[in-house]
């Protein structure tokens, strides 16, 4: 069971942080209130919420995804790959060594972001992206070994239309794996039950399972549908807003 999460809504100058989308400039209000139907729906989920407050200094704080990688057994505080989002895992750090007692450490020339990270069961996927490099894969990878869990890197530096790993594939649980076409393929994927994203429906593939529910962005009635078929029960939420920044579903908390 998942228990809590971790949010930060986004600060006013959130329209400054990071994006390779050109769907325009974020606005802001619309994007607070998206925010808060997110929380709701984390509540809705039987989640305590522990809200951290906007950070100015850091626009893309919003995305707290990226600053750790949180199991059952320990915590790893992440190194972002964009230096404008280093700042950020101190924030979070705080809050992680109250309920984390093994807490440990990405470090430079080591780079990862949470994003890239997709937790399978007791097995991790380790994207290597335009965010995490192989060093950063591979400090990971020891962490999980040491703690008894499996991990595999996949690299998506060829997907230009991708930031992170999880951009393209959501864990379900029940061995199931949403991905988008572009990674369906792949060898490491071979006995998951795949369901695949629609060609055209590809930020889709950032949805969450937090407990009973999942959390899909709104707006994909195939892939809602196709979840409710086998037998998920799914909460739609808008986030275009998010989308303008880069930004996904799993992106805004981090769960445990
Ligand atoms: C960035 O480029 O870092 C932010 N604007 C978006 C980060 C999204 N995070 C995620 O997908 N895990």
């Amino acid at each position: 069971m998942i228990q809590r999460a971790i949010v930060r809504s986004p600060g006013p100058n959130f329209a400054n942080g990071l994006t390779t989308v050109d769907l325009g400039p974020p606005d802001y209000d619309l994007a607070l209130h998206q925010h808060e139907a997110y929380c709701s729906a984390l509540l809705s989920c039987g989640l305590e919420l522990i809200r951290l407050e906007p950070d100015e200094r850091y626009p893309d704080s919003t995305f707290v995804e990226d600053t750790a990688v949180l199991t059952n057994r320990f915590a790893v505080l992440a190194n972002p790959g964009a230096p404008a989002r280093r700042g950020e895992v101190a924030g979070v750090a705080g809050v992680l060594t109250e309920f984390f007692s093994e807490c440990h450490s990405v470090s430079s020339p080591g780079t990862l972001d949470g994003g890239d990270i997709c937790e399978a069961g007791s097995h991790f996927f380790i994207g290597i992206s335009r965010r995490t490099n192989e060093t950063g894969a591979r400090q990971l990878a020891e962490y999980l070994d040491i703690f008894g869990y499996t991990s595999s890197l996949i690299d998506i530096r060829r997907l230009t239309d991708i930031l992170h790993l999880k951009s393209g594939i959501a864990y379900l649980g029940d061995n199931r794996l949403v991905t988008i076409n572009a990674l369906a393929e792949l060898n490491s994927f071979r006995d998951y039950e795949l369901v695949r994203i629609n060609p055209g429906d590809e930020y889709a593939a950032n949805c969450v399972r937090v407990n009973d529910r999942v959390l899909i962005a709104k707006g994909y009635a195939a892939f809602e549908e196709r979840l409710n078929k086998v037998g998920y029960d799914t909460i739609a939420l808008e986030m275009s807003e998010f989308q303008k920044m880069d930004g996904g579903l799993s992106c805004l908390s981090l769960r445990f």
